[in-house]
């Protein structure tokens, strides 16, 4: 190997996280990354970085993770029983040549909807994520996946109102003088927002946490407003209500850029804020105060976020809270409006990327929600899960990468099931030997972002990023658009798309009229690793309307959604399972949202992240643990209907009452009785956009030494 000096490398961060880092990499002098900062020039990343990244040396965050002595280096074939987890290394060429084989001949058999590929956020890279395995799946004809697993309710709730996933900054918060954080854990899981909030409020902003747990941004903030889960649609009504019955609204913005303002003020009639508080648990004092302080308050920001949408009416509670800021005219001020997602302004060329035109057929579309239906061998249960198509033929072929669903999916007994099944083949591309990879029949190992090229958006602002490879990748692992492309040679796919490398697959993705990435360029990328889009200074998208509905105004009243078969106003959708009433032992409120030193099920398996994250606990108010005789530091058993889990209890006003909080997706090897979480949850959809309901169920909790096997 050539001889090196010390190097700085431009990468991004690319997990499953609003905030996009963009950091710097600090190579050695024998190729070893040894350091990764957060980039102190990127506006947003403002050089810092969130514990499970941050590596201030190499034992720690990312480059632990990059270089875990328990990373796949090589490909490897199942030698035991499904599940075992017992593998014998192979080489690249026998495991292709398997893959292949054994591909074809399921096509011949069954037919190539009898493949399924199975990928989510692992990474949200272009080039990794939707390009080269995009184009093998297109051209193989196999079975698609609707990417449901996350945000896809409020995504369509979200644009019912608005009409796309765009909104304001996070750079403007700090203008705002109100900031509802609703239904999003800041501090945990979008940390980059946290130095604006900030800056709001030195100057005097008031910031209100609308949630039911009280998170440690909750607490960090000037207000704790504890909610029922699940109700939240009803509260924005109750809102709307009291501000169009104060006459608090802003009649020349609601005259020009809103469509349907008499029809939502008769459906409000019925949304007192008396009956929401019963729905809510939030007194109807509160709620009016609230209404009336958003209202007047100008600049007023609302970050809302995915907690809130993962239950059962959880697209239609985003689309109500998207109404608020068309009704007091907040879009006008810089500071006021709303954030879901700014996932939409970035107008890459998805077209050249995915190549959609390789498939022939229009084929069939599985729900991810319901993966356990998918795999299943019954034609009933896989009509469940479709979107469209035929149930037939059941899945022989499962691809998974970029996701661990036998840890992360819902109804995680039936998911196992499924992995479990014989007749099913099934690859894994992965960094590690995680849940779902001792399933594999064929296990081959991936680079990480330290070893591969990528391009990036972002969901929580609005730089591209581009990922320069720091290191050579380890051992003998490969990018998953290296190990598409091989598999592409191995099937004869003879297209010259399947030759493009990575840096032209970016060069692709870039190559739009679209004005917001005009001048964004590769060799601009790389000279600096991130480039804002061109976007107005400031940027304030509803200004002056432009909405991105049909009608190019805010929809109170949308038609779309009546031809859609939905309500076409604004209503409240109750939650799937969460308890209306609160009983002494009766079932409780359940919401398993994204932990602190883990993201989603990775980092789960880095020891010092794990040793800061703790076991799994389970945090229950001391009115409801009293009465079922659960005391602080006991074990109790999370049980219900498809389930149960063990975890350890934390007595402690932390939660709304009915409510137990016990943080999100853990491997299940790593868990008590190697149960994850996710055996609780069903395989239920939201009222939009067919997400999983995460937060929406009820438990029962029982200390471990009285549990029965059954739920009572
Ligand atoms: N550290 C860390 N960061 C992460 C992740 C992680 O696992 N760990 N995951 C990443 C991913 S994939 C995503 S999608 C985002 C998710 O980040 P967010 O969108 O912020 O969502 P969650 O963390 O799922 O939930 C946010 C909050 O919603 C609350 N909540 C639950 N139900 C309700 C409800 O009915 N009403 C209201 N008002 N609040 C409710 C929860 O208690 C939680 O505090 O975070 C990303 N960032
Ligand atoms: N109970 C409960 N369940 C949840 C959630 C919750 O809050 N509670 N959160 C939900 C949410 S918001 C989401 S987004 C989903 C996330 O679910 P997933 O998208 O499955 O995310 P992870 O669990 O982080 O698993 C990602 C896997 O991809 C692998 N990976 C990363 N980069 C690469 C790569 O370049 N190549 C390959 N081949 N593999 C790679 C990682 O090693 C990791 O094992 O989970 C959902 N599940
Ligand atoms: S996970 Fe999020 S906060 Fe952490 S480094 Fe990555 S983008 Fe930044
Ligand atoms: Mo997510």
């Amino acid at each position: 190997m050539k001889p090196r000096t010390k190097q700085l490398i431009h990468g991004v961060c690319p997990h499953d996280c609003p905030d996009r880092c963009a950091y710097l990499v600090e190579v050695d002098a024998e190729g070893r990354a040894v350091r990764l900062t957060g980039d102190p020039d990127h506006p947003v990343t403002k050089g810092f970085l969130c514990p499970k990244v941050a590596s201030p040396r190499p034992n720690r965050g990312y480059i632990a993770r990059t270089y875990h002595p328990e990373r796949l280096l090589y490909p490897q074939r199942r030698v035991g029983p499904k599940g075992e987890g017992r593998f014998q290394r192979i080489s690249w060429a026998e495991a292709l040549d398997e893959i292949a084989q054994r591909l074809k001949a399921i096509v011949r058999r069954y037919g190539s909807e009898a493949v399924y590929p199975y990928a989510y956020g692992g990474t949200l890279g272009l080039i990794q994520g939707e390009s080269m395995d995009r184009r093998f799946f297109g051209r193989l004809g196999a079975s698609q996946a609707a990417h449901t697993l996350c945000s896809s309710a409020g995504t369509v709730g979200y644009a019912y109102s608005i009409g796309a996933n765009v909104g304001i900054l996070p750079e403007d918060f700090a203008h705002a003088r109100l900031i509802l954080l609703w239904g999003t854990n800041t501090l945990t899981s979008n940390v980059h927002l946290w130095p604006f909030v900030q800056r709001a409020r030195r100057a005097g902003a008031e910031v209100i946490a609308i949630d039911p747990v009280r998170t440690r941004t909750a607490a960090a903030v000037d207000r704790w407003l504890p909610i029922r889960p699940g109700t939240d649609g009803a509260l924005a009504l109750a809102m709307m209500q009291s501000i169009v019955t104060e006459a608090l609204y802003d009649e020349d913005y609601v005259r020009r850029y809103t469509l349907g303002f008499d029809q939502l003020v008769e459906r409000l009639s019925a949304w007192t804020p008396e009956r929401v508080a019963t729905i809510t648990d939030i007194p109807a004092k509160t709620i009016v105060a609230l209404a009336r302080q958003y209202a007047t308050t100008r600049p007023a920001a609302i970050r809302l976020n995915y907690g809130l949408q993962r239950h059962g009416g959880g697209g239609m509670a985003v689309r109500n809270i998207a109404l608020l800021p068309a009704l007091t005219g907040a879009w006008r001020q810089q500071g006021g409006g709303a954030l879901l997602s700014s996932s939409d302004l970035f107008p890459f060329n998805e077209q050249a990327l995915r190549r959609p035109a390789l498939r022939q057929t229009k084929g069939r579309k599985f729900n991810m929600t319901r993966l356990g239906d998918t795999l299943s061998q019954q034609p009933d249960a896989r009509r469940r899960a479709l979107v469209f198509g035929d149930p037939n033929p059941a899945i022989k072929a499962l691809f998974v990468y970029n996701s661990n669903p036998a840890t992360i999916a819902p109804d995680q007994n039936s998911v196992i099931d499924g992995l479990r099944r014989e007749d099913l083949f099934t690859v894994v591309l992965e960094h590690f030997q995680t849940d779902t990879a001792d399933y594999a029949d064929i296990l081959l190992p991936a680079t990480t972002q330290l070893e591969h090229w990528d391009l990036l958006g972002s969901y929580g602002h609005g730089f591209v990023s581009l990922n320069q490879p720091a290191i050579a990748p380890l051992g003998e692992s490969k990018s998953n658009s290296e190990i598409f492309r091989l598999l592409a040679a191995r099937m004869a796919f003879v297209e010259p798309y399947f030759r493009d490398n990575d840096l032209a697959l970016i060069q692709q993705a870039l190559n739009s009229d679209n004005l917001h990435l005009q001048g964004i360029s590769l060799d601009r990328l790389l000279e600096n690793g991130y480039a804002r889009l061109n976007l107005p200074e400031p940027f304030l998208p509803f200004a002056e309307g432009h909405f991105y509905t049909p009608s190019g105004k805010c929809e109170f009243y949308s038609a779309k959604m009546a031809r859609d078969g939905f309500d076409p106003l604004p209503t409240y959708n109750p939650p799937r399972e969460v308890p209306t009433a609160i009983t002494k032992t009766g079932p409780l409120a359940c919401i398993t949202a994204s932990p602190h030193y883990l993201l989603n099920s990775t980092f789960a398996n880095v020891p010092h992240l794990l040793a800061q994250q703790g076991e799994p606990t389970v945090t229950i108010h001391p009115a409801d643990a009293a009465p079922r005789g659960i005391r602080d530091g006991n074990y109790v058993w999370l049980h219900n209907a498809r389930g149960k889990v063990r975890a350890k209890a934390v007595v402690a006003p932390e939660v709304k009452l009915g409510v137990v909080s016990m943080p999100g997706p853990w491997w299940r090897k790593l868990s008590f009785d190697e149960q994850g979480t996710n055996i609780l949850i069903a395989q239920n959809e939201t009222d939009l956009g067919g997400g999983p309901t995460y937060y929406d169920l009820a438990v029962w909790l029982t200390p471990v030494e009285e549990a029965s096997d059954g739920h009572p």
